[in-house]
């Protein structure tokens, strides 16, 4: 029977969490990206080589780029955007050139996720990361003040960010903006208040249509360049997968995928899996997600949620939440029986817990929670393969 590829992310050099550890936790891959490297510019086979050794030396592979970053100029087909659709297109060859055949990308304007809390604590004494929907108006209508903002909540709604505001201290303020403006690891631009505003109006003509439709050109641009350097590209679902900040998202829903690959019906134009993103939405049928667009599955990140009926989510543990990760592992498996190569997976986020709660970590991204998720996953794994249950 055929396993997924067991990997894990990493930051670079700096990360906290050393790739000694990362062979520890049981990983043969490592997902990362060249993060030293600005939105737009080229990713020179020197630099990717370079990389790549650094992980050899340490016994592990380069699996997966996340992500090589669709740059805002692209995004909102503005200023060098052109240029940075060539550039793209180089790297991609580049990456194909030294044998690193999956990358990762997303296309939500302006942030990349968003979380308002890092530090929700867990009944066990562990935290997890929590998106609240009170905390992200209150930032957006009170801290922010973006002009038209009170449009897009309901009545009810607003009155909650009123004493979502009205209760928090200077402190929590502070906090929630910098969680939403300075971005989360992974996220490749930080910004200023005045910055990002600046950056939402650049989106003041383009609704979800035009965003969409600045999706497919980007997808018609470098989809051939892809199937010709043997590389994949996999989108990553928004996340949370609905508008935030007035903002349009086109990578939230089944539809949603439907509508980029029919656009561009290549192999090469692939999804990254992300059960965690998908599964804050309850209309969302996860296994049936799976199913749906097993053939375009490259890549996969495991990580549950648990949401409440004001739209909050928070990040359970990996085996807990609304995500039923028995049938999300069962259908994934089942595609990979039909593939030659294993897909990568790794553990999406983690708690901090035991030892993490005392360590300077990557919200998200610390070494023990992510372990506990691997682990749980890998079990789960061995369990569905094992009992015989994909024969049916
Ligand atoms: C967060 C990650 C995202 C993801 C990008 C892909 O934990 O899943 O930052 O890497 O959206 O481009």
């Amino acid at each position: 029977m055929k396993r997924l590829e067991q990997t894990w992310r990493w930051y670079g050099p700096n990360d906290p969490v050393s790739l000694s550890d990362i062979r520890q936790a049981g990983a043969t891959g490592v997902v990362t990206a060249l993060h030293h490297i600005a939105n737009g510019a080229v990713w020179t086979i020197e630099e990717i080589q370079k990389r790549q050794q650094l992980l050899a030396e340490a016994g592990l592979r380069w699996s997966v780029v996340e992500s090589l970053p669709v740059s805002e100029a692209i995004k909102t087909q503005t200023g060098d955007w052109q240029i940075h659709l060539e550039h793209y297109r180089q790297s991609l060859q580049h990456l194909g050139a030294c044998g690193v055949r999956t990358i990762t990308y997303n296309f939500m304007p302006v942030v990349d996720w968003t979380r308002t809390d890092l530090d929700y604590p867990q009944p066990d004494g562990s935290t997890a990361l929590r998106f609240e929907q009170a905390a992200l108006a209150a930032f957006d209508l009170y801290i922010l003040q973006r002009p038209g903002a009170a449009a897009d909540y309901s009545e009810e709604e607003r009155s909650r960010a009123a004493h979502f505001f009205a209760e928090s201290t200077s402190e929590t303020r502070q906090r929630l903006t910098q969680n939403i403006i300075a971005g989360l690891p992974g996220a490749e631009a930080g910004y200023t208040l005045a910055q990002f505003q600046a950056a939402l109006d650049t989106y003041a003509e383009i609704d979800a249509e035009r965003l969409r439709q600045h999706l497919l050109d980007f997808l018609r641009a470098v989809i051939p360049t892809a199937e010709a350097a043997g590389v994949k590209l996999v989108v990553h679902p928004d996340d949370p997968p609905f508008p935030i900040l007035g903002l349009p998202r086109v990578v939230s829903t089944a539809a949603d995928l439907q509508a980029i690959f029919q656009a561009e019906d290549s192999p090469a134009n692939g999804i990254c899996f992300c059960s965690g993103s998908f599964g804050a939405r309850p209309d969302n049928n996860l296994p049936a997600l799976v199913t749906m667009f097993a053939e375009r599955i490259h890549f996969i990140h495991l990580r549950n949620t648990r949401r409440d009926a004001l739209g909050n989510f928070h990040e359970a543990d990996h085996l807990a939440g609304d995500t039923d990760m028995f049938a999300v592992m069962q259908a994934l498996l089942r595609e990979q029986q039909h593939r030659q190569q294993a897909i990568p997976m790794r553990p999406d986020h983690g708690h901090k817990m035991l030892d993490d709660l005392h360590k300077q970590t990557n919200p998200g991204y610390s070494a023990i929670g992510r372990l506990r998720g691997l682990a749980e996953l890998r079990g789960l794994e061995l369990g569905i393969l094992r009992s015989g249950i994909l024969k049916d």
